[in-house]
């Protein structure tokens, strides 16, 4: 390592005085102007870890649904996961040296981790539309080159693409081709294999309107869909060409305000959708005939996908497990839902796709989504394999083909990560077999009225919480507090807890009437004073 070469190119990519930062549940995220020394920084943290996994790592440059003022960073482990915890603590450390303490921390963290330093390293980077993130990124690469890595600057990526590449590159080509290309064949392969059975009454119901979030989504979705094009016509709103990033529009938006996005034209029943920043969050909507609009979330995406599998699940007869993991954000109906209509077994972690996804790891077949839109589903290799074994056998039975079914879904899921084109991909393809529309799947279960605030406070970190967030250990009272208000209302349950993301303190509320969730909502942030 060549600690003085590294100090030299530091001093151009100087950290501000006193400034400190946390890698986070999506890594670091700032206003972009802060972030030029942490993404040098991140360059050189790839370097070591790539050097420590013998594998290629990932750097994504994004602030997903924040502003587009705002810039983030983060890491992408070998199999297209997130950055493994103890790594974040590297990560932190690193970004927050004063200057003269940076080589110093490198040979640390490199010791702490125990990373051979002669190995070789490679890392490849992407990144959003935002105006700073051509500019951070290269900062990434400054980073990795002074440490001698080798990188691949896939430029323009969204964030499940990113990872898919990383996944791709560290199987030896076996989950997909690592280009733009291999991404989009192999998911549109699956797609038109999966839909070729596919009943469609008529131009209409093949018809979905996206809101892109003036996004990366945008340019990535045209690009593709003409790959899918017989299948499946996509009409992109908010395509980046006139309006503001994420300014009123995009996943993050709809769920949060419960309302449509701005620059999109809704007729009543008409299936919509609206991806995140980055693309890797994906909710629908419609309005029905009177004009009252009707959130699909992430959670019911959760069931009309694990409603969907049990029947193929059930034909090829393998006892394999299936599984579903949400947040404390899940709408109780649907937690009820899926245990007790659909008899899958539900689990709970914290907030933070990392959690969602190791949980999920634990079954054969594991869907996991948060509430917001963000998830996929995981196969294990032993379903996978017998899957592909079932799908090959000869004799053409039922049988065969809900195995052959299988293994389109098991190609149209990004295995990495929550995709968002992936997923529509998926939900299209499950109502077009299924002969559903967007009004169908919505009543599979009624969610319950809910409210989201966030508080300012001091400090967020005086509360922690146990029991996947739902309940606060400290400070002392608090539990107690929000246990009192929740029993005043009826099919209430509410809880809080401190934002990964931002600093704000989150709470949560539902109960049985709108008015109800509000006000418990606003009682438990009085609370949190
Ligand atoms: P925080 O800020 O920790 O609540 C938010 C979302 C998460 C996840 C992360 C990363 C909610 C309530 N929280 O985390 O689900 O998506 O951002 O983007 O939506
Ligand atoms: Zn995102």
């Amino acid at each position: 390592m060549d600690l003085d070469a590294v100090t030299k190119q530091s001093a151009l990519h100087a950290k501000p005085d006193g400034l400190t930062l946390q890698y986070g549940t999506a890594g670091f995220r700032t206003k972009a102007e802060h972030l030029d020394h942490v993404m040098f920084r991140m360059g050189l943290l790839a370097v070591l870890r790539s050097k420590q996994t013998k594998s290629t790592i990932g750097v994504m440059v994004t602030a997903s649904h924040n502003p587009e003022e705002d810039n983030g960073v983060k890491l992408v482990d070998p199999l297209g996961e997130m950055l493994a915890p103890s790594w974040e603590e590297h990560a932190t450390c690193l970004a927050n040296a004063e200057e003269q303490e940076l080589p110093r921390v490198l040979l640390d963290i490199s010791e702490k981790a125990a990373v051979n330093l002669h190995q070789d390293a490679f890392v490849v980077v992407g990144r959003d539309t935002r105006p700073s993130s051509e500019k951070l990124s290269q900062s990434v690469i400054d980073g990795v080159t002074v440490l001698g890595g080798q990188f691949h600057d896939y430029g323009l990526l969204t964030t499940p693409q990113l990872h898919y590449m990383v996944y791709c590159r560290n199987t030896s080509g076996r989950y997909g081709k690592a280009t733009i290309e291999g991404y989009y064949q192999k998911l549109s392969t699956a797609f038109v294999e999966l839909t070729k059975q596919a009943f469609c009454s008529g131009d209409d119901q093949r018809t979905l309107k996206v809101d892109c979030a003036n996004g990366i989504g945008a340019l990535k979705l045209r690009e593709m869909k003409h790959y899918f094009s017989q299948g499946l016509s996509v009409q992109l709103f908010n395509d980046g060409t006139e309006g503001k990033l994420n300014h009123l529009c995009g996943a993050d938006f709809v769920k949060s305000h419960q309302k449509p996005p701005q620059g999109i034209e809704m007729k009543s029943n008409e299936r919509c959708c609206s991806f995140d920043g980055d693309a890797d969050r994906i909710i629908y909507y419609y309005h029905d005939a009177d004009g009252q609009f009707h959130l699909v979330d992430g959670d019911k995406i959760a069931a009309l996908i694990s409603g969907f599998l049990k029947e193929p699940l059930l034909e090829i007869g393998d006892s394999l497990s299936l599984g579903v993991v949400q947040t404390a954000y899940a709408n109780g109906s649907s937690t009820r839902y899926l245990e007790e209509v659909m008899k899958v077994p539900v689990c709970c972690t914290k907030t933070g796709v990392k959690h969602l996804h190791h949980k999920a790891q634990e079954f054969d077949i594991g869907v996991y989504f948060e509430a917001n839109g963000h998830g996929t589903v995981l196969f294990s290799k032993a379903a996978e394999m017998k899957i592909k074994q079932l799908a090959e056998e000869l004799e053409e039975d039922k049988k065969r083909k809900a195995a052959k079914m299988l293994e389109n879904v098991i190609d149209l899921f990004n295995q990495a990560t929550g995709d968002a084109i992936s997923d529509m991909l998926v939900i299209e393809a499950i109502l077009a077999l299924k002969g559903l529309t967007v009004q169908q799947w919505d009543a599979l279960y009624t969610d319950l009225p809910n409210r989201q605030l966030k508080v300012k406070v001091a400090d967020r970190q005086v509360i922690s919480t146990t029991d996947a967030e739902r309940q606060a250990v400290k400070p002392p009272g608090l539990q107690e507090a929000i246990n009192e208000l929740v029993k005043k209302y009826r099919l209430s349950r509410a809880f809080v807890r401190p934002s990964g993301t931002e600093d704000i303190v989150r709470v949560y509320a539902e109960a049985d009437s709108q008015e109800n969730a509000d006000s418990l909502a606003y009682e438990v942030s009085l609370a949190v004073f």
